[in-house]
Protein backbone atom coordinates (compact mmCIF):
# COMPACT_ATOMS: atom_id res chain seq x y z
CA UNK A 1 0.00 0.00 0.00
CA UNK A 2 1.02 3.70 -0.27
CA UNK A 3 1.78 5.79 2.22
CA UNK A 4 1.50 9.71 2.28
CA UNK A 5 3.85 11.44 4.22
CA UNK A 6 5.04 15.11 4.38
CA UNK A 7 7.97 16.74 6.62
CA UNK A 8 6.08 19.34 7.57
CA UNK A 9 4.50 17.42 10.59
CA UNK A 10 7.87 18.76 12.51
CA UNK A 11 6.40 21.84 12.30
CA UNK A 12 4.47 20.85 15.31
CA UNK A 13 6.75 20.60 17.83
CA UNK A 14 5.50 21.35 21.15
CA UNK A 15 8.58 22.05 24.17
CA UNK A 16 6.66 20.21 27.00
CA UNK A 17 3.17 18.56 28.82
CA UNK A 18 1.87 18.71 31.99
CA UNK A 19 1.58 15.22 32.97
CA UNK A 20 1.80 13.64 36.25
CA UNK A 21 2.13 17.00 38.01
CA UNK A 22 5.24 17.62 36.34
CA UNK A 23 6.43 19.59 33.08
CA UNK A 24 7.61 17.13 30.78
CA UNK A 25 8.85 16.88 27.13
CA UNK A 26 6.14 16.66 25.09
CA UNK A 27 5.17 12.78 24.29
CA UNK A 28 3.42 13.65 20.82
CA UNK A 29 6.61 14.70 18.69
CA UNK A 30 8.41 14.37 15.56
CA UNK A 31 10.37 11.80 16.39
CA UNK A 32 7.22 9.90 16.28
CA UNK A 33 6.46 10.01 12.45
CA UNK A 34 10.25 10.07 11.87
CA UNK A 35 10.39 6.54 12.91
CA UNK A 36 7.66 4.97 11.72
CA UNK A 37 8.70 6.23 8.31
CA UNK A 38 11.86 4.80 8.24
CA UNK A 39 10.23 1.17 9.66
CA UNK A 40 7.40 1.22 6.12
CA UNK A 41 10.66 2.32 4.04
CA UNK A 42 12.97 -0.68 5.91
CA UNK A 43 9.84 -3.50 5.21
CA UNK A 44 9.18 -1.69 1.73
CA UNK A 45 5.32 -1.26 2.14
CA UNK A 46 5.32 0.72 -0.90
CA UNK A 47 5.59 3.81 -2.40
CA UNK A 48 6.04 6.86 0.02
CA UNK A 49 3.87 9.62 -1.42
CA UNK A 50 3.29 13.43 -0.92
CA UNK A 51 0.22 14.83 -0.12
CA UNK A 52 -1.53 16.60 -2.80
CA UNK A 53 -1.73 20.41 -1.54
CA UNK A 54 -5.70 20.88 -1.40
CA UNK A 55 -5.93 23.10 1.04
CA UNK A 56 -8.34 21.99 4.26
CA UNK A 57 -11.53 22.96 3.37
CA UNK A 58 -13.09 19.73 3.61
CA UNK A 59 -12.45 20.33 7.37
CA UNK A 60 -15.33 22.62 8.02
CA UNK A 61 -17.47 19.54 6.62
CA UNK A 62 -16.87 18.31 10.44
CA UNK A 63 -15.61 21.64 12.41
CA UNK A 64 -17.03 24.60 13.44
CA UNK A 65 -15.24 27.19 10.71
CA UNK A 66 -14.69 29.86 13.78
CA UNK A 67 -12.55 26.44 15.51
CA UNK A 68 -10.81 26.19 12.13
CA UNK A 69 -10.34 29.95 12.14
CA UNK A 70 -9.28 30.05 16.16
CA UNK A 71 -6.52 27.16 15.47
CA UNK A 72 -4.91 29.17 12.52
CA UNK A 73 -4.90 32.53 14.34
CA UNK A 74 -4.30 31.44 18.19
CA UNK A 75 -0.72 31.62 18.40
CA UNK A 76 -0.36 35.02 17.06
CA UNK A 77 -2.87 36.30 19.05
CA UNK A 78 -0.91 34.74 22.01
CA UNK A 79 2.30 36.18 21.06
CA UNK A 80 0.53 39.65 20.66
CA UNK A 81 -0.33 38.94 24.08
CA UNK A 82 2.62 36.99 26.36
CA UNK A 83 4.81 38.19 23.48
CA UNK A 84 7.77 35.78 24.65
CA UNK A 85 7.49 33.44 21.73
CA UNK A 86 6.38 30.56 24.48
CA UNK A 87 3.82 28.16 23.40
CA UNK A 88 0.00 29.05 23.86
CA UNK A 89 -1.27 26.45 26.08
CA UNK A 90 -5.15 26.65 27.64
CA UNK A 91 -5.41 26.42 31.51
CA UNK A 92 -9.06 27.59 32.13
CA UNK A 93 -12.36 25.60 30.92
CA UNK A 94 -15.83 26.15 30.39
CA UNK A 95 -16.96 23.21 32.72
CA UNK A 96 -20.22 22.63 34.73
CA UNK A 97 -21.39 25.81 36.54
CA UNK A 98 -19.65 27.87 33.84
CA UNK A 99 -20.79 29.79 30.83
CA UNK A 100 -20.39 28.87 27.20
CA UNK A 101 -19.37 32.26 25.56
CA UNK A 102 -16.13 32.57 23.62
CA UNK A 103 -14.20 35.29 25.47
CA UNK A 104 -12.05 38.18 22.99
CA UNK A 105 -8.74 37.48 24.74
CA UNK A 106 -6.59 34.66 24.01
CA UNK A 107 -6.32 32.82 26.89
CA UNK A 108 -9.91 32.82 27.48
CA UNK A 109 -10.25 31.36 23.45
CA UNK A 110 -8.04 29.01 24.34
CA UNK A 111 -10.22 27.03 27.23
CA UNK A 112 -13.13 27.64 24.96
CA UNK A 113 -12.33 25.37 21.85
CA UNK A 114 -10.06 22.79 23.93
CA UNK A 115 -11.22 20.13 26.68
CA UNK A 116 -7.66 19.45 28.28
CA UNK A 117 -4.29 21.10 28.49
CA UNK A 118 -2.98 18.93 25.98
CA UNK A 119 -2.88 21.40 23.37
CA UNK A 120 -0.35 23.50 23.30
CA UNK A 121 0.15 25.40 19.47
CA UNK A 122 3.87 26.90 18.57
CA UNK A 123 4.25 29.37 15.48
CA UNK A 124 4.12 26.65 12.89
CA UNK A 125 1.75 24.15 14.54
CA UNK A 126 -1.11 24.99 12.56
CA UNK A 127 1.27 24.51 9.09
CA UNK A 128 1.59 20.86 10.49
CA UNK A 129 -2.05 20.35 11.83
CA UNK A 130 -3.36 21.93 8.20
CA UNK A 131 -0.76 19.19 6.24
CA UNK A 132 -2.13 16.39 8.30
CA UNK A 133 -5.45 17.13 6.68
CA UNK A 134 -3.97 16.96 3.42
CA UNK A 135 -2.15 13.89 4.04
CA UNK A 136 -5.77 12.18 5.46
CA UNK A 137 -7.23 13.61 2.33
CA UNK A 138 -4.91 12.38 -0.01
CA UNK A 139 -5.76 9.17 1.10
CA UNK A 140 -9.27 9.41 0.79
CA UNK A 141 -8.69 10.22 -3.06
CA UNK A 142 -6.60 6.88 -3.26
CA UNK A 143 -9.70 5.48 -2.13
CA UNK A 144 -11.66 6.92 -3.91
CA UNK A 145 -10.00 5.97 -7.10
CA UNK A 146 -9.90 2.77 -6.20
CA UNK A 147 -6.96 1.87 -4.16
CA UNK A 148 -7.40 -1.55 -1.84
CA UNK A 149 -5.65 -0.07 1.41
CA UNK A 150 -3.49 3.52 2.09
CA UNK A 151 -1.86 5.16 5.31
CA UNK A 152 -1.76 8.57 5.88
CA UNK A 153 1.17 9.15 7.77
CA UNK A 154 -0.25 12.33 9.54
CA UNK A 155 1.05 14.27 12.85
CA UNK A 156 -0.68 15.13 15.00
CA UNK A 157 -3.06 12.89 15.71
CA UNK A 158 -7.03 13.79 15.28
CA UNK A 159 -9.13 11.56 17.16
CA UNK A 160 -10.16 13.77 20.22
CA UNK A 161 -10.75 17.05 18.45
CA UNK A 162 -14.35 17.36 18.23
CA UNK A 163 -16.48 20.09 16.07
CA UNK A 164 -14.84 23.08 18.39
CA UNK A 165 -12.61 21.52 20.54
CA UNK A 166 -8.87 20.66 20.71
CA UNK A 167 -7.97 17.91 23.33
CA UNK A 168 -5.46 15.14 23.64
CA UNK A 169 -2.65 16.40 21.38
CA UNK A 170 -5.63 16.36 18.72
CA UNK A 171 -6.80 19.85 17.00
CA UNK A 172 -8.66 18.85 13.69
CA UNK A 173 -9.77 15.07 13.40
CA UNK A 174 -7.92 13.32 10.49
CA UNK A 175 -10.22 10.41 10.65
CA UNK A 176 -13.83 11.93 10.97
CA UNK A 177 -12.93 14.42 7.88
CA UNK A 178 -11.72 11.34 5.58
CA UNK A 179 -14.91 9.29 7.35
CA UNK A 180 -17.17 12.14 5.97
CA UNK A 181 -15.80 12.86 2.66
CA UNK A 182 -15.44 9.20 1.87
CA UNK A 183 -19.22 9.29 2.84
CA UNK A 184 -20.51 12.00 0.57
CA UNK A 185 -18.57 10.12 -2.09
CA UNK A 186 -21.15 7.55 -1.38
CA UNK A 187 -19.45 5.11 0.04
CA UNK A 188 -20.64 3.26 3.51
CA UNK A 189 -18.62 4.00 6.24
CA UNK A 190 -16.88 2.68 9.15
CA UNK A 191 -14.30 3.69 11.72
CA UNK A 192 -12.39 1.23 13.98
CA UNK A 193 -10.38 3.26 16.82
CA UNK A 194 -8.04 1.09 18.20
CA UNK A 195 -5.87 3.88 19.64
CA UNK A 196 -5.40 3.36 23.10
CA UNK A 197 -7.13 6.18 24.45
CA UNK A 198 -11.03 6.26 23.42
CA UNK A 199 -11.76 8.48 20.20
CA UNK A 200 -14.49 11.21 21.95
CA UNK A 201 -13.95 13.59 19.07
CA UNK A 202 -14.98 10.86 16.36
CA UNK A 203 -17.86 9.64 18.62
CA UNK A 204 -18.89 12.93 19.26
CA UNK A 205 -18.85 13.98 15.56
CA UNK A 206 -20.92 10.98 14.25
CA UNK A 207 -23.23 10.32 17.14
CA UNK A 208 -26.81 11.29 15.99
CA UNK A 209 -25.60 9.73 12.54
CA UNK A 210 -26.70 6.50 11.00
CA UNK A 211 -24.38 6.58 7.82
CA UNK A 212 -21.09 6.91 9.74
CA UNK A 213 -20.59 3.56 12.15
CA UNK A 214 -18.04 4.09 14.49
CA UNK A 215 -16.31 1.55 16.99
CA UNK A 216 -13.63 1.90 19.27
CA UNK A 217 -11.69 -0.04 21.79
CA UNK A 218 -9.78 1.36 24.48
CA UNK A 219 -8.66 2.36 28.01
CA UNK A 220 -11.95 2.03 30.33
CA UNK A 221 -13.37 5.85 31.26
CA UNK A 222 -13.72 4.47 34.76
CA UNK A 223 -9.40 4.46 34.75
CA UNK A 224 -8.04 6.60 31.33
CA UNK A 225 -7.94 9.26 29.56
CA UNK A 226 -10.29 10.60 28.29
CA UNK A 227 -12.54 10.02 31.23
CA UNK A 228 -15.65 11.55 30.03
CA UNK A 229 -16.89 9.56 27.40
CA UNK A 230 -16.34 6.43 25.71
CA UNK A 231 -18.38 3.89 28.06
CA UNK A 232 -20.06 0.94 26.45
CA UNK A 233 -23.47 2.44 27.11
CA UNK A 234 -23.06 5.08 24.60
CA UNK A 235 -25.00 3.07 21.59
CA UNK A 236 -25.56 6.57 19.46
CA UNK A 237 -28.88 8.64 19.54
CA UNK A 238 -31.61 9.72 17.38
CA UNK A 239 -30.63 8.80 13.76
CA UNK A 240 -27.26 6.96 15.18
CA UNK A 241 -29.00 4.80 17.21
CA UNK A 242 -26.67 1.46 16.93
CA UNK A 243 -24.01 3.45 14.69
CA UNK A 244 -21.88 3.49 17.92
CA UNK A 245 -19.96 0.56 19.47
CA UNK A 246 -17.62 1.24 22.46
CA UNK A 247 -15.43 -1.52 23.89
CA UNK A 248 -14.02 -0.67 27.12
CA UNK A 249 -10.81 -2.70 28.35
CA UNK A 250 -9.15 -2.76 31.75
CA UNK A 251 -5.83 -1.49 32.55
CA UNK A 252 -3.30 -4.29 31.90
CA UNK A 253 -5.76 -5.96 29.09
CA UNK A 254 -3.11 -8.02 26.70
CA UNK A 255 -3.92 -9.93 23.67
CA UNK A 256 -6.19 -12.71 25.46
CA UNK A 257 -9.01 -9.64 25.88
CA UNK A 258 -7.81 -7.85 23.28
CA UNK A 259 -8.37 -10.48 20.46
CA UNK A 260 -12.44 -11.32 21.39
CA UNK A 261 -12.99 -7.42 21.57
CA UNK A 262 -11.82 -7.05 18.24
CA UNK A 263 -13.75 -10.00 16.63
CA UNK A 264 -16.86 -8.62 18.27
CA UNK A 265 -16.06 -4.88 16.87
CA UNK A 266 -15.24 -6.44 13.63
CA UNK A 267 -18.85 -8.27 13.79
CA UNK A 268 -20.27 -5.30 13.96
CA UNK A 269 -18.50 -3.37 10.91
CA UNK A 270 -19.47 -6.26 8.68
CA UNK A 271 -23.15 -6.31 10.19
CA UNK A 272 -23.70 -2.50 9.58
CA UNK A 273 -22.98 -3.60 5.35
CA UNK A 274 -19.88 -1.62 5.57
CA UNK A 275 -18.07 -0.75 1.61
CA UNK A 276 -15.13 1.45 3.71
CA UNK A 277 -12.68 1.20 6.86
CA UNK A 278 -11.24 3.79 8.52
CA UNK A 279 -9.47 2.84 11.33
CA UNK A 280 -7.79 5.35 13.54
CA UNK A 281 -4.36 3.86 14.16
CA UNK A 282 -2.88 4.49 17.79
CA UNK A 283 -0.41 2.27 18.66
CA UNK A 284 -0.33 3.11 21.77
CA UNK A 285 -1.41 -0.28 23.09
CA UNK A 286 1.97 -1.24 23.14
CA UNK A 287 3.49 -2.65 26.36
CA UNK A 288 5.86 -0.51 27.08
CA UNK A 289 3.53 2.65 25.81
CA UNK A 290 4.90 5.37 28.67
CA UNK A 291 1.52 6.76 29.10
CA UNK A 292 -0.88 3.63 28.55
CA UNK A 293 -1.49 0.27 30.40
CA UNK A 294 -2.46 -2.59 28.10
CA UNK A 295 -0.41 -5.25 27.49
CA UNK A 296 0.09 -5.57 23.68
CA UNK A 297 3.24 -7.38 22.16
CA UNK A 298 4.92 -6.44 18.83
CA UNK A 299 3.89 -9.48 17.34
CA UNK A 300 0.15 -8.95 18.28
CA UNK A 301 0.05 -5.80 15.78
CA UNK A 302 0.98 -8.62 13.16
CA UNK A 303 -2.79 -10.55 14.30
CA UNK A 304 -4.16 -7.13 14.49
CA UNK A 305 -3.58 -6.15 10.65
CA UNK A 306 -4.37 -10.15 9.57
CA UNK A 307 -8.38 -9.21 11.67
CA UNK A 308 -8.84 -5.99 10.26
CA UNK A 309 -7.73 -7.74 7.05
CA UNK A 310 -10.08 -10.53 7.33
CA UNK A 311 -13.20 -7.58 6.64
CA UNK A 312 -12.14 -7.53 3.50
CA UNK A 313 -12.96 -4.07 3.17
CA UNK A 314 -11.14 -0.84 1.52
CA UNK A 315 -9.13 0.36 4.30
CA UNK A 316 -7.53 3.65 4.77
CA UNK A 317 -4.90 3.96 8.28
CA UNK A 318 -4.74 7.02 9.65
CA UNK A 319 -2.04 7.40 12.05
CA UNK A 320 -2.83 8.50 15.74
CA UNK A 321 -1.25 8.16 18.77
CA UNK A 322 1.53 5.82 20.09
CA UNK A 323 4.36 7.17 22.44
CA UNK A 324 6.87 3.85 22.70
CA UNK A 325 9.40 6.14 20.14
CA UNK A 326 11.80 3.17 19.50
CA UNK A 327 9.38 0.19 18.95
CA UNK A 328 6.67 2.41 17.05
CA UNK A 329 8.07 2.11 13.85
CA UNK A 330 7.86 -1.73 13.95
CA UNK A 331 4.57 -1.76 15.57
CA UNK A 332 2.99 0.32 13.08
CA UNK A 333 4.43 -1.74 10.47
CA UNK A 334 3.40 -4.75 11.74
CA UNK A 335 -0.25 -3.74 11.41
CA UNK A 336 -0.18 -2.96 7.76
CA UNK A 337 2.39 -5.82 6.75
CA UNK A 338 0.15 -7.86 8.87
CA UNK A 339 -3.13 -6.47 7.06
CA UNK A 340 -1.42 -6.89 3.82
CA UNK A 341 0.01 -10.71 3.91
C1 LIG B 1 -3.64 11.13 22.54
B1 LIG B 1 -3.90 9.91 21.66
C2 LIG B 1 -2.02 10.24 30.93
C3 LIG B 1 -2.52 11.63 30.55
C4 LIG B 1 -2.94 11.62 29.11
C5 LIG B 1 -3.36 12.98 27.13
C6 LIG B 1 -3.23 11.75 26.31
C7 LIG B 1 -3.59 12.02 24.88
C8 LIG B 1 -3.46 10.81 23.99
N1 LIG B 1 -2.07 9.98 32.34
N2 LIG B 1 -2.89 12.89 28.50
O1 LIG B 1 -5.13 9.29 21.89
O2 LIG B 1 -2.86 8.95 21.65
ZN1 LIG C 1 -3.93 7.39 22.33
Amino acid sequence: MKTIYTDDHRLHHAACELIGGKMMPAFECPQRADIVLSRVRQVGLGPVIAPTRMGISAAAKVHDPKFVGFLESAWALWDAEHGDGSDALPMTWPARSLRQIEPETIDGKLGFFSFDAGCGLTKTSFTAIASGVEVAMTGVDLMLAGEKAAFSLCRPPGHHATSDQMGGYCYLNNAAIAAQVLTEAGRRVAILDVDYHHGNGTQAIFYHRGDVFFTSLHGHPTQEYPYFLGYDDETGAGEGEGANLNLPLRWGSAWDAYGPALDVACDAIAKFGADMLVVSLGLDTFEQDPISKFKLKSDDYLRMGERIAKLGLPTLFIFEGGYAVEALGVNTANVLVGFES
